[in-house]
């Protein structure tokens, strides 16, 4: 019989507890997305389906965990803010961050079907995850702001180097061709080269997915069956989180006293 005290072991365990009255962010990173989208065939450079799965992932987490209030994804990465005195997981890093990668890899996988009857799901999607304290709602929405950013660079570097590719260049010629170019020169290109007006690309592509409840809208109201309680809908938008006025019209979702 072993005589180890199970205390004794306990003491090794150092579990990382977030900083308290902080947002948290935990942010998901598709693992190695790059070959993922390859063996599926996604469409380059955004694939609409694809992305709509990640949505219905998030969709999923906000229903699920209710101390998440916001979510802005783009690409193959979502971000989950916690509220502020959220208690989930005692604020443990780890538990946090493990629960909610693992429900949204495995809600991906259940979904697959549903954004494509025709395609087999060749390989299993994993997700990298980790968790940062924001101390301010000023900083977050910078924080927010950061990713969308982020999401209209690469959106509009991406649309540029693959309509070079598609048009013959190799992809070094078209890395070449867009190095050091601005962003009034890129959409120059897209327009004079190839027709295309950059801000009649579909809004998802040019500003990513924001997921949430929507609790302003007294219309998307419904009775949740379940509990028999008044509850809201979770809504996916695509619109301009940099500004003020996203905040102004949604003022529920970073209120401080959820
Ligand atoms: P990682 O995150 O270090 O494990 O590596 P990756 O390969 O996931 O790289 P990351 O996350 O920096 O970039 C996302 C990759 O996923 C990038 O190569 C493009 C690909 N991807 C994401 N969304 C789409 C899409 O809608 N269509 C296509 N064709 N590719 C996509
Ligand atoms: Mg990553
Ligand atoms: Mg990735
Ligand atoms: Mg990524
Ligand atoms: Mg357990």
């Amino acid at each position: 019989i072993n005589k180890v005290k199970p205390e004794y072991l306990k003491s090794f365990v150092f579990e990382r507890k977030l900083m308290p009255s902080t947002w948290i962010v935990v942010r998901i990173d598709g693992r190695h997305f790059h070959g993922f989208s390859e063996v599926h065939e996604f469409e380059k450079p955004n694939d609409e389906q694809a992305l709509n799965l990640m949505n219905s992932c998030a969709v999923a987490v906000i229903e699920e965990f209710e101390d998440v209030v916001f979510s802005y994804g783009v690409s193959d990465e979502f971000s989950f803010v916690l509220k502020k005195d959220s208690q989930f997981h005692e604020r443990h890093a780890s538990g946090i961050v493990s629960v909610i990668v693992s429900f949204f890899s495995s809600k991906y996988v259940m979904n697959w079907k549903d954004f494509f009857p025709q395609k087999e799901l060749k390989k299993p999607p994993s997700f990298d995850g980790r968790a940062v304290c924001y101390p301010s709602t000023e900083i977050l929405r910078d924080y927010l702001a950061w990713r969308q950013v982020d999401c209209h660079i690469n959106n509009q570097y991406n649309t540029c180097f693959w309509m070079l590719v598609k048009s013959g260049k190799s992809k070094s010629e078209a890395q070449d061709y867009l190095k050091g170019t601005r962003a009034q020169e890129k959409n120059e290109l897209l327009a004079q080269q190839f027709g295309i007006d950059y801000q009649t690309l579909p809004v998802m592509f040019r500003q990513g997915s924001s997921v949430f409840w929507d609790k302003e809208d007294p219309t998307e109201r419904y009775s949740d069956e379940r509990d028999g309680k008044c509850r809201k809908k979770v809504v996916v938008e695509h619109c301009n989180i940099i500004e003020q006025s996203f905040w102004k019209a949604h003022p529920s979702i970073l209120d401080e006293k959820h």
